[in-house]
């Protein structure tokens, strides 16, 4: 049993006080935010997924699973960045139009806060001319974008496509992630590069400032 199995047992109950009280000994007992985070929390959710999927867990309980992983993730959050404090770069970030999931989203926000970059997040269910006047209000030199659903990939290009039409795609790096995307996808609607999660986007982001 990993030494995690209780918050990830807790996580998939939906108890975010018991919750955020066993993340808080974790960190007490030295163990790594990362690890907690990866081992603990995403794999959690991870089998949050399996029984939505098989119909032994339901929406309501979800969300509250989904609740209780944001509030812990509140709690690493201070712990998991790089402590870097100079700007980076300008990032927007969100979750593309029809899609609700901002879990993923929020930790790469996170990496990428943490990273340096000044993020402005424009949270979910986002329309392409929401970034687009994102881009344009924040000088955006990078836009990172997230979709959980197959049924909104396509939103995806939606959104590249528009940034092409509002003649803007010199200025930014178009950045793309989430659980159905990958590499090749990225390829073929234009965008610039694929980040399977959040570190690595951040490491992505980083290299395109060189
Ligand atoms: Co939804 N949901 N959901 N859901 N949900 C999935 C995605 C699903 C795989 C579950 C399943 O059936 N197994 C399935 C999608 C199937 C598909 O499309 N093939 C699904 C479905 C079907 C739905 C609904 C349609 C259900 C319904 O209503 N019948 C509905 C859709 C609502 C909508 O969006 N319009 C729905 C609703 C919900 C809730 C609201 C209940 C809740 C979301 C709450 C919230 O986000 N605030 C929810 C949840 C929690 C999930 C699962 C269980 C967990 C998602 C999550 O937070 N994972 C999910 C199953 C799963 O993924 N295992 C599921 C943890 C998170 C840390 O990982 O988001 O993958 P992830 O992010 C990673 C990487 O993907 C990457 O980095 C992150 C961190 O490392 N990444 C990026 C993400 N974005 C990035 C952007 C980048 C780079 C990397 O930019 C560069």
């Amino acid at each position: 049993m990993s030494d995690f199995a209780a918050i990830t047992e807790t996580l998939i109950s939906g108890d975010a006080d018991v919750l955020v009280n066993q993340v808080n000994q974790a960190i007490s007992s030295g163990h790594k935010p990362g690890e907690i985070l990866s081992q603990g929390l995403i794999s959690g959710m991870d089998i949050v997924g399996e029984r939505m999927e098989s119909g032994e867990m339901f929406i309501p309980e979800v969300l509250m699973s989904a609740q209780a992983m944001s509030q812990a993730v509140g709690v690493l959050k201070p712990l998991l960045g790089e402590g870097e404090s100079s700007s980076a770069g300008r990032v927007i970030i969100g979750t593309v139009k029809g899609d609700l999931h901002d879990i993923g989203k929020n930790l790469v926000s996170m990496m990428m806060e943490s990273a340096g970059f000044e993020v402005t997040d424009l949270g979910v269910d986002n329309a392409p001319e929401d970034f687009i006047g994102a881009i344009k209000e924040q000088n955006a030199t990078i836009v990172a974008l997230s979709a959980l659903l197959t049924t909104t990939m396509p939103m995806m290009k939606k959104t590249v496509d528009a940034i092409v039409e509002a003649g803007l795609r010199d200025q930014v790096k178009i950045l793309i992630g989430g659980a159905p995307v990958n590499q090749s996808f990225a390829d073929e609607i234009g965008a610039d590069g694929y980040a399977a999660d959040a570190g690595s986007a951040s490491k992505l982001a980083k290299s395109y400032l060189n």
